[in-house]
């Protein structure tokens, strides 16, 4: 990839374990050290969707980065794992520290054992769409137009989502 070329990324953050408002924050701290954060939506607590016995708190990042889609995701891995984070000791979509996901990486479209983009659930959560929606209104990912998905979406199901900071 071009080294000097800048791309543009949308990061989700989440966490339902040991005290997530600041797991959160000092997971940005972590990431700032590393990739060019412009734009940090509010934190909003969550209800957990999957296996997760408490509620999250989530929020969405826009950065800006010279790394390769791979090494973000193994950088936002690094961070995880610094965090405490251990996927063998954990259910799918379960109680976790930290959960650093890649929402969308500039205008690639790609599908391997190791990456999907844009992430392959953001569409259909409210956890994502709201914290991403309030620094991006007029997003469209995939043609789609992400205001119209959330407003579907919160008509299709009842779900707790409270801004909190
Ligand atoms: N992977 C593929 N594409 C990506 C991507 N775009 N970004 C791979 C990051 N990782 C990606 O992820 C499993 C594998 O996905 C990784 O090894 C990576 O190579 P994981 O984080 O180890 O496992 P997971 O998180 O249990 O699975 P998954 O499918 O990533 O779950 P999600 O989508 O991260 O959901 N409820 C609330 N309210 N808030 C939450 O934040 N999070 C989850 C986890 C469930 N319920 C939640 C929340
Ligand atoms: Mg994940």
């Amino acid at each position: 990839m071009n080294k000097n070329r800048k791309f543009i990324v949308y990061i989700g953050l989440g966490s339902n374990k040991n005290n997530p408002k600041e797991q959160l924050q000092n997971a940005l701290k972590e990431i700032k050290k590393k990739i060019t954060v412009i734009k940090e939506s509010s934190v909003y607590e969550t209800e957990p969707v999957g296996n997760g016995t408490k509620n999250f708190y989530n929020m969405v990042i826009k950065a800006e980065t010279e790394l390769s889609p791979y090494a973000l995701l193994d950088l936002l891995m690094k961070i995880e794992a610094s965090f405490g984070r251990n996927r063998k000791k954990e259910k799918r979509w379960g109680d976790r520290v930290l959960d650093l996901d890649i929402l969308n990486y500039q205008d690639i479209i790609m599908n391997d054992y190791r990456l999907t983009l844009p992430h392959r659930e953001m569409f259909n959560r409210i956890f994502v769409l709201e914290p991403f929606l309030e620094i991006e209104p007029n997003a469209k990912i995939l043609n789609k137009d992400m205001a119209k998905r959330l407003t579907i979406l919160k008509r299709v199901k009842e779900y707790y989502i409270e801004k909190k900071a």
